[in-house]
């Protein structure tokens, strides 16, 4: 039996093989389908002869509760962009320079997917994890649903497979069958996506990896991050042909350009071929194919120098204006936002584009009635770009910018050389304190889980609410009778509001909505005043000695703190509890780099060497002149020289810059 679950089980690899890498299926779905019932019910009956890598496992794993964090190793990039020939040429002529070498130069050239970075990692040849990029050095562990995605093989086949490798790439919903799947969804009256990119991430951020395995995803590879106990070729096409060759999915758009001139026959004959292809893309990605000549040119930012994405033009479409709305934020900006005959642009249905105000109007010269042109790039907020003038005519209508709040009725003031106007009825404007709740319980601020935008609109329409501070007296009683709202949600969100009151300083502040104050200097705030006291006290002079902080943010905390409704839905906030854990001075911080010797060497791209000594030195590091055996880093810049050798036959890590921003960053 073992040998018989054993075939099966290889033939099956087979025909995912033959289905998903090479695009060449040999039997019919339904008889593949026939193949892994079979195999799923045998192995059911003699669980003996279970084995990890069954291609019957790759649908489902356990349900997580969330997922685990993995650090990068190597950290994930991101690149570069260029918009025309022009910046093409400039970006080759650039490292041509930089590497003193006039002649054309190789490059890979690759179609940009859009979808979701992976890191893939193999140990022996076999996968072990699957991480999100994440922001680039802590991603997501999302093992369980990769192993769901079939063309992705769990075991690597051939020779020569190093012992760690980490491949990248990026897992996508192919365009039919992201549309076969909303269709259906449609059908059952599910849930659709608005575009494969979408359907794609949410697909792989199931904590359940049996939804995963029932989305049709897929995954290309572009890249290499950690090899250990391997040689590969010093060619980056090369080594994609190796993953190829070892069972790993390329995309079929891969060639080899020389010069500028072949990249952009490269761009202009894929931008051609882009409506035709199974997979959504942006642009083109062109790397310097030479390995050697890769490290040589090294990184920027996080960005490789050796790497540029060229991006397609954004997508456009036109559609009719038919009015104009006049929304009223948090701090009282009234924003246009047009109302759009529905059209569909770059993967989503447009209804609304902010117009973003009177100036913008002027600007574009629109009315309503118009046909306009929106813009919707890949991930970027439509946009209306221009209205066409041969429609302007007589049936279009003048935009006039109110001079009441349409919430309130309070008057609009627009302050002389401010492109926004604002409302002047601060918390008495209905709008203005829906906004100030809702940005009170964001997920950024205080945390409310389940305080959605309607709940805030109905407590407030129903006068249950005024001010953030109300919030805590909120009974389970007075929610239930609300729109979609029944006993245990009401319960919930009671003990959400209730559980939100342990904060942090930053968080509270932040909470409190003043102008300007973001997380950041909510952050910088926080550590300088350490108490909310000390903060409420202080004047222009005192907040202009916190990091980043100007002119006019000091202005707008000290009126904020100065106004009486503000001290009284503050001490209405502490009077319900809301408390924080005390912020160490900085002599009291924790020196997580304490006991540990760096030593910087090269010419560093990004910070002088003085701003990277002092970063190290106030998280506890010693910033040693040379290289010893008690050196526990050395940090090598650009054209680093003898200190880095001798690091080197000495055994130390060695960091390169990004590598220590990193770690800066992470600590
Ligand atoms: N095809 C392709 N997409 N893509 C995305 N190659 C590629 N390379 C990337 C990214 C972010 O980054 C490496 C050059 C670092």
């Amino acid at each position: 039996m073992a040998q018989k679950i054993s075939a099966l089980r290889q033939e099956i690899k087979r025909h995912n093989y033959n289905y998903y890498t090479l695009d060449a299926p040999t039997i019919t779905d339904a008889e593949y389908d026939r193949q892994i019932k079979i195999l799923r019910e045998l192995e059911e009956k003699y669980p003996e002869y279970a084995t990890p890598d069954s291609p019957s496992l790759s649908v489902g794993g356990p349900v997580l509760d969330n997922f685990n964090k993995v650090t990068h190793k190597l950290p994930m990039l991101s690149l570069g962009n260029v918009y025309s020939k022009e910046e093409l040429v400039e970006f080759v002529e650039r490292i041509q320079k930089q590497l003193k070498n006039p002649q054309p130069l190789l490059f890979c050239v690759e179609p940009k997917l859009d979808g979701l970075a992976i890191s893939l990692l193999y140990e022996h040849g076999k996968l072990v994890q699957a991480a999100t990029r994440g922001d680039g050095t802590i991603g997501e562990d999302v093992t369980y649903n990769v192993k769901t995605i079939k063309n992705i093989p769990h075991t690597l086949k051939g020779n020569s497979i190093p012992r760690r490798l980490e491949v990248r790439g990026e897992v996508v919903m192919p365009i039919a069958e992201f549309h076969a799947f909303n269709q259906h969804a449609i059908a059952q009256q599910e849930k659709t996506f608005v575009n494969p990119r979408n359907a794609a991430a949410g697909s792989l951020r199931q904590l359940d990896s049996n939804i995963t395995a029932q989305r049709p995803l897929a995954f290309y590879s572009y890249g290499l991050g950690i090899i250990e106990n391997g040689s590969l070729a010093n060619s980056h096409y090369q080594r994609l042909q190796q993953l190829k060759a070892w069972g790993l999915p390329l995309t079929k758009e891969i060639t080899l350009e020389t010069g500028a001139q072949g990249c952009f026959e490269a761009y202009t004959r894929l931008l051609q071929k882009r409506p035709t292809l199974p997979y959504e893309i942006d642009g083109i990605v062109y790397k310097v194919d030479d390995i050697t000549l890769q490290e040589q040119l090294g990184f920027i930012a996080r960005s490789p120098r050796w790497a540029t994405a060229h991006k397609f033009p954004a997508q456009e479409e036109q559609t009719r204006l038919l009015d104009v709305e006049f929304q009223v934020g948090r701090t009282g900006a009234i924003t246009p936002v047009a109302i759009l005959q529905p059209v569909f642009v770059g993967g989503v249905t447009v209804s609304r584009a902010s117009l973003h105000n009177a100036d913008e109007i002027k600007r574009l010269n629109i009315k309503i009635g118009d046909t306009v042109i929106i813009r919707r790039a890949a991930d970027v907020i439509p946009q209306i770009i221009r209205a066409l003038p041969s429609t302007s005519g007589e049936q279009s209508r003048e935009i006039i910018f109110p001079t009441a709040c349409p919430v309130c009725g309070s008057e609009i003031e627009r302050i002389k050389d401010e492109a926004i106007a604002r409302c002047t009825g601060g918390l008495y404007c209905a709008a203005q304190r829906k906004e100030a709740i809702k940005y009170f319980a964001s997920r950024k601020a205080m945390n409310i889980d389940g305080l959605g935008e309607k709940i805030v609109e109905q407590l407030v329409d129903e006068n249950l609410i005024h001010t953030p501070a109300d919030l805590f007296h909120l009974t389970a009683e007075q929610l239930i009778p609300l729109e979609r709202m029944a006993e245990k949600k009401a319960n919930k969100l009671i003990a959400a509001i209730s559980q939100c009151k342990s904060t942090t300083f930053p968080k509270f502040l932040l909470a409190l909505g003043i102008r300007e104050v973001g997380e950041a200097t909510a952050r910088n705030l926080a550590n300088y005043f350490l108490t909310l006291e000390a903060l409420q006290q202080a004047s222009i002079e005192d907040l202009l000695k916190v990091d980043e902080i100007g002119d006019i943010v000091a202005q707008h905390i000290v009126t904020f703190f100065r106004q009486k409704h503000n001290q009284e839905v503050i001490q209405a906030l502490l009077d319900t509890g809301i408390h924080w854990p005390e912020i160490k001075t900085k002599e009291h911080q924790a020196q997580p780099l304490e006991g540990k010797t760096f030593v910087l060497t090269g010419t560093l791209t990004q910070m002088s060497r003085n701003e990277a000594k002092q970063a190290l030195q106030a998280l506890g590091a010693k910033v040693s002149g040379s290289v010893s055996k008690n050196t526990s880093y050395v940090v090598a810049g650009e054209a680093a020289g003898s200190k880095l050798t001798k690091a080197q036959e000495l055994g130390i890590t060695i960091l390169d810059e990004t590598e220590m921003l990193s770690l800066l960053g992470s600590l």
